[in-house]
């Protein structure tokens, strides 16, 4: 067989316009333009989603002026800032409810290169869930002090260690599920936010047995506006690791179930 052949179209494989990119902000007004415009040229065929939580600097009404001009793009008002975990769980659900197939999470900042959300949605066409990765072969960060990379690195080791997945970048924040996860798991009794939210999204599908596979990205720490991480959100994180951890050892499932 001649390897020059071209690869026929899979007929059954839906499109990247049943792609929803799905972008929580609290003050990016600094960031959302320019993002918006990015995605845009990156995969002109997806949707956009902006899951504005009332920001006081006005990223909600540049979301709605952007929408004016550009069909694929739509905005999401929440009542108050309510967390990363709310914002995206509200964004899934109104992704489901309007038929999206391919699900991306991404920052405002552009910590996450827009140019790499083809490799994720490419990624989810054969697993279910693609992972940004900063700790695979390939992957980095950039603009990170010693301590934040260290943090982030342990968090990680101990997640994994704890929970028994292999998934090396489970606090990863720039990912693609496919409908099917979302579908299956059950997003009402989610109620982490922050990096636990990440962690736990990714613990569930790999419970119910979804393929869960790593790309590389480089995450670049961003150069305007603020990070709302804290210690709080941290200690959320290393808390419902260890819980969710002995409540399943208790009920003895530990291991992921297996999906035809
Ligand atoms: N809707 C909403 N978005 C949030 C909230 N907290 C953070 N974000 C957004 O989530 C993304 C990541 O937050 P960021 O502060 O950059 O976290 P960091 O990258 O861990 O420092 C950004 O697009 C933020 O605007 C929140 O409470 N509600
Ligand atoms: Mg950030």
């Amino acid at each position: 067989m001649g390897k020059d052949r071209p690869v026929p179209p899979d007929l059954d494989a839906p499109g990247w316009d049943r792609a929803l990119v799905v972008i929580p902000t609290y003050n990016e007004s600094d960031n959302i333009e320019a993002i918006l415009k990015a995605v845009g040229a990156s995969v002109p065929e997806a949707s956009v989603l902006v899951v504005d939580d009332g920001s006081p600097d006005g990223t909600g009404k540049l979301v709605e002026t952007a929408a004016e001009a550009d069909q694929r793009i739509h905005l999401l008002t929440g009542s108050g800032k309510q967390g990363l975990g709310r914002a995206y769980l509200n964004g899934f659900r109104w992704g489901l409810d309007h038929g999206y197939e391919y699900f991306v999470e991404m920052d405002a900042d552009f910590s996450h290169d827009p140019g790499s959300i083809p490799d994720l949605l490419s990624a989810a066409g054969t697993a279910d869930v693609a992972v940004g990765s900063r700790y695979v072969a390939g992957g980095s960060v950039e603009g990170w002090s010693k301590s934040r990379h260290a943090l982030s690195r342990g968090g990680n080791a101990y997640a994994r260690l704890v929970l028994g997945f292999g998934v090396r970048d489970s606090t990863a924040g720039f990912r693609c599920y496919r409908r099917a996860v979302l579908e299956a798991i059950e997003l009402g009794d989610v109620r982490s936010s922050g990096y636990a939210f990440q962690i736990d999204m990714t613990y569930r599908a790999w419970k119910l047995g979804f393929q869960v596979t790593e790309v590389p990205i480089t995450f670049r720490e961003r150069e305007l506006g603020t990070s709302k991480m804290s210690r709080a959100i941290v200690s959320e994180a290393l808390v419902a690791v260890a819980r969710w951890a002995v409540r399943d050892r208790l009920r003895g499932r530990r291991t992921p179930s297996t999906r035809a």
